[in-house]
């Protein structure tokens, strides 16, 4: 390029566009000459408040937008920037043009087509809409020549605001809640996708995610870049405009440069299950030991996903991700990461030897331990305050608990024994976490009888036992006698005490209560009691 045609880029770029007209009849002469001149495209990306952001010279059928994460946005539901470029080879506006308008939400795209001689021919233009039409979410607005611009382009801009804002879908949205779509895509049969998809429902529900749309696609290969097809991905972020979402939930983990690439691709913030996971372990975590477990677990899964250069960290730094148990906020350095996870570990094993010390008083009184154990929102904690009058919390969300408790039990003949409820399991706990709590799942060791609350009730039950038996065998605990409790009967409304329990062919005994209804609990405390007294040899 040469040297005058450099000043004359330098010049577009130190004026302002006039707020009423998509670009100045005169800045517009100018860059289609120099454009002609140069035989290559060339954009200006407008603030709306007029002011010149980028002046991007590109080849001769193509132009390289920059990251725009750093312009702030306008605060509308568009980003309050517009882009005017230039197509020397005459055509108006194409299907990447149109693309660009909708990933990177512009106010407007606009084509200068330029004549044989270099001059401006006209101005044409398109923007988005709140809704879509004929699977279009966007509308051509008439060209004109720059020096004919009539509508009023600030004016339009706000119109097309107010639009958005009308056709929310929900009148009242919480702006504080994250709002997200779900996506889950997997090689699973259809039946484990739907459940598992269910799951990923639930945690988000349990984190107080307010869930626009579900995304759910079976393929036989997946995509090691995007996950999912360019298409689809365009799809769920017609998807998440229309319905105003700002956050993407994956069923599947992704790794960090799937991360990237679709937070780039989407300009959306990404997160995937385990982060979801980690962030309601942050929220539920009180006790001291809990929260250094959390932390920690946070901490390890963000390393990995820490480089030089971050665009996707930033978008980390607010909400999910970024949030650490109580009032924490995660730092994001490297270095600082590695220090605390050094003071962490020291804490930890502190508070273990606390536990160790309260563990070895416990032990002295002799008294037999049940643990109870079972999938999430089985029915652990209820029936755990259910048996011994306590009032422990126990909801519907998943990881109610993530603290141990122990109650003591006094069966109808006199025998005295410590129960006790503990975090409950998950499919694909992820490992971080496990490794963190596996000191307090170690006291699980110690229990003379393990009771495994199961939720009948899930039509996804018999994955969750399977699930709660791996990790069982995982932890080394399959060697300690258990019990099978069939929880929530109530629900199936059948009388189904004696229930007994198929699965694989195989036959497996256990007991059938509602842990809402003491009535139902005569077997459960007889079986119980049998089997402590053969394992404590009485
Ligand atoms: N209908 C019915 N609901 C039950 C029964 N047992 C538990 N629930 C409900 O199931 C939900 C979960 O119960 P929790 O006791 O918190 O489950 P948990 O196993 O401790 O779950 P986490 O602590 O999250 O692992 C709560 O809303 C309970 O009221 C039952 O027998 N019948
Ligand atoms: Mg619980």
């Amino acid at each position: 390029m040469k040297k005058h045609q450099l000043k004359i880029l330098e010049r577009i770029g130190s004026r302002k566009a006039p707020r009423e007209y998509v670009i100045g009849p005169e800045m517009a002469r100018t860059i289609c000459e120099l454009s002609f001149d140069l035989n290559r495209q060339i954009g200006v990306l407008i603030h709306r408040s007029g002011k010149i952001e980028h002046v991007i010279v590109g080849d001769h059928s193509g132009l390289m937008i920059p990251a725009l994460s750093q312009i702030r946005t306008a605060g509308g539901r568009l980003r309050g920037l517009r882009l005017v470029h230039t197509h020397p080879g005459g055509e108006d506006l194409t299907d990447d043009d149109l693309m660009d308008l909708l990933f990177l939400r512009l106010d407007l795209i606009s084509v200068l087509k330029i004549t044989d001689d270099g001059l401006p021919e006209r101005l044409y233009s398109a923007h988005l809409l709140p809704y879509s039409e004929a699977g279009r979410m966007w509308s051509f607005l008439e060209p004109v020549h720059p020096a004919r611009q009539e509508g009023d382009f600030d004016n339009l801009v706000r119109a097309l605001e107010a639009e958005f804002i009308r056709h929310r879908p929900t009148a009242q949205i919480d702006e504080e809640k994250d709002r997200a779509i779900l996506v889950s895509v997997t090689t699973e049969p259809r039946q484990q996708a739907a459940e598992s998809l269910a799951e990923l429902r639930e945690l988000s529900r349990s984190d107080d995610i307010l869930i626009l749309d579900e995304v759910l696609q079976r393929r036989t290969r997946i995509n090691p870049r995007f996950i999912l097809g360019k298409g689809k991905l365009t799809e769920i972020v017609i998807a998440a405009l229309r319905l105003d979402a700002n956050l993407l939930i994956f069923n599947q983990e992704l790794n960090p440069s799937q991360i990237r690439s679709i937070t780039d691709f989407t300009d959306l913030r990404v997160i995937d299950r385990t982060q979801l996971i980690l962030d309601i372990f942050a929220h539920r975590a009180m006790s001291r030991e809990g929260k250094l477990q959390v932390e920690m677990a946070q901490l390890k899964y963000m390393l990995p996903r820490l480089s030089s250069r971050d665009d996707a960290l930033s978008r980390l730094t607010g909400g999910i991700g970024a949030r650490g148990p109580g009032e924490t906020k995660l730092e994001i350095d490297r270095r600082r990461i590695n220090d605390r996870l050094a003071r962490l570990a020291k804490e930890l094993e502190e508070v273990a030897r606390e536990r160790y010390r309260r563990r070895a008083r416990r032990r002295r009184k002799e008294l037999p331990v049940i643990s109870l154990v079972g999938y999430t929102n089985a029915g652990k904690s209820t029936l755990l305050n259910s048996l011994t009058d306590s009032e422990i919390i126990a909801e519907d969300k998943l990881f109610a608990t993530l603290d141990p408790t122990s109650r003591r039990l006094r069966f109808p003949q006199e025998m005295e024994v410590i129960i006790t409820d503990t975090v409950g399991f998950i499919n694909e706990l992820p490992k971080d976490l496990l490794q963190a709590f596996k000191a307090t799942l170690e006291e699980l060791a110690e229990a003379d009888l393990l009771v495994h609350v199961i939720d009948v009730s899930n039509p996804a039950h018999p994955a969750q036992v399977q699930v709660v038996e791996s990790l069982l065998r995982e932890l080394e605990l399959d060697r300690i006698p258990c019990l099978k409790v069939f929880n929530k009967i109530d629900l199936l409304g059948d009388d189904l005490r004696e229930l007994s329990y198929r699965e694989n062919g195989r036959e497996l005994d256990g007991v059938a209560i509602s842990a809402l209804d003491r009535e139902t609990f005569a077997p459960l405390l007889e079986r119980a009691q049998q089997m402590i007294r053969k394992a404590i040899g009485i």
